[in-house]
């Protein structure tokens, strides 16, 4: 009897044991469970995504850690990006929203957030600056030495201000070229065609890289990128010393322009071209572009680009004399006048020439008030403005 007693003691013991390693499994499994699945695309991919910030295990690497990037740097740009702000509101690959990039109508200022603020105020969505230029010398301070600070100030205040940037590509660098006295204008600037285009076009693969809002090298906290790029402002300017913006001839022009187009498309295939804008259309400057397109110069933009600075045909900002060129050389491309100097009274009724004549948008200089004119100012003539350009679905 004792013995069956001891026996089933025994077997309970076993069954308890059994029932506390089956139990404590099951405890730990349900401890680890549900596994934690890291999708390996996902991390590290230099965003800090949402479930990455609900749990802070997950991506560890992904999490932006506070401290400033480096501007101005020697090593090779950080892989992939950081952003400052949450993931759900930005999504990578970035693009220019529609109601910003149909608007038609943009403004040149002189790099000034109060200025930004102000053609937000009027309603327009477009920007390009009168200074500073992405200037390569501006940005590659000495060979390999990039620093983008200042024309990342430029599109972070655009950005902020719900507008998007026309940006300018100036192929100068001092060290480039100062060795040939050629290439000085003005008092002491050097603006020949690159020395070294190889340099160059690094140059303009990394800039448009740091600007293109594809996810990769991207400038940190990018929201608007940039896809519209012009080359050289008013190439076509011979005739006063004083008044230059390039050295060099047709064939000078045809080949950056060239080079420009190929290298920005290779880095970002959607990215929009501009050649340098005729700043007239009496002959003297329309025979320079007459000859580049004889060169093969519409292969090498996407958007037609003319000035109207006072002089040629108000009506439509030049874009009718333009256009005839254009016509001439069977060279059918939109046209956008990015700089368009005159009276606010006239601006109205000049923007909807310039469109009914075939241009897409437009460039005002100036907001119509006197340069002392307090912050945010601007003339009655650019209130409502907007209503003119043509409704995109
Ligand atoms: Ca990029
Ligand atoms: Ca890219």
């Amino acid at each position: 009897m004792r013995h069956k007693q001891t026996k089933i003691s025994i077997i309970a013991l076993l069954f308890l044991l059994f029932m506390f390693i089956s139990l404590n499994g099951c405890i730990l499994k349900l401890e680890s469970s549900p596994e934690k699945t890291i999708n390996p695309e996902k991390c590290p991919d230099g965003v800090w995504d949402e479930a990455e910030q609900k749990d802070p295990d997950l991506c560890p690497e992904d999490k932006p850690n506070g401290t400033p990037q480096p501007n101005m740097s020697d090593s090779p740009e950080p892989e992939g990006i950081v952003l400052n702000i949450p993931h759900s509101i930005v999504s990578i690959p970035l693009s220019i929203e529609n109601s910003i990039e149909n608007s038609c109508i943009g403004f040149k200022i002189a790099y000034s957030p109060d200025k930004m603020a102000t053609i937000n105020m009027i309603g327009a969505g477009w920007t390009t600056l009168m200074w500073p230029h992405f200037t390569w010398g501006r940005i590659e301070k000495k060979p390999g030495l990039y620093d983008f600070s200042e024309m990342d100030k430029t599109v972070k205040a655009a950005q902020e201000n719900n507008i998007a940037t026309l940006a300018e590509l100036q192929p100068f660098a001092d060290w480039d070229q100062d060795w040939d006295p050629d290439c000085r204008a003005k008092k002491e600037e050097y603006l020949c065609k690159p020395k070294d285009m190889q340099a160059y076009k690094r140059f303009v693969a990394k800039t448009v890289e740091r600007y293109d809002g594809d996810g990769e090298n991207d400038m940190p906290g990018l929201k608007i990128p940039i896809r519209y790029w012009e080359i050289i402002n008013e190439p076509d300017i011979k005739e006063d010393p004083k008044v230059i913006f390039f050295v060099g001839d047709e064939e000078d022009y045809f080949e950056v322009l060239k080079e420009s187009y190929q290298t920005i498309k290779q880095v970002c295939p959607d990215c929009k071209v501009l050649q340098g804008a005729a700043a007239a259309v009496e002959s003297t400057f329309l025979s320079f572009w007459d000859n580049i397109f004889e060169l093969g110069g519409a292969d090498y933009f996407d958007i037609a680009n003319v000035h109207y600075v006072g002089r040629g045909d108000l009506s439509t900002l030049n874009v009718r004399p333009f256009k005839e060129l254009l016509d001439k050389h069977s060279i059918k491309k939109p046209i956008w006048v990015t700089e368009a100097v005159l009276q606010s009274s006239s601006a109205r009724s000049s923007l909807q020439g310039a469109l009914s004549a075939g241009a897409s948008k437009v460039f005002f200089v100036g907001f119509g008030v006197g340069e002392s004119a307090p912050a945010g100012e601007y003339s009655a003539d650019f209130m409502g403005i907007t209503e003119s350009c043509p409704q995109t679905t």
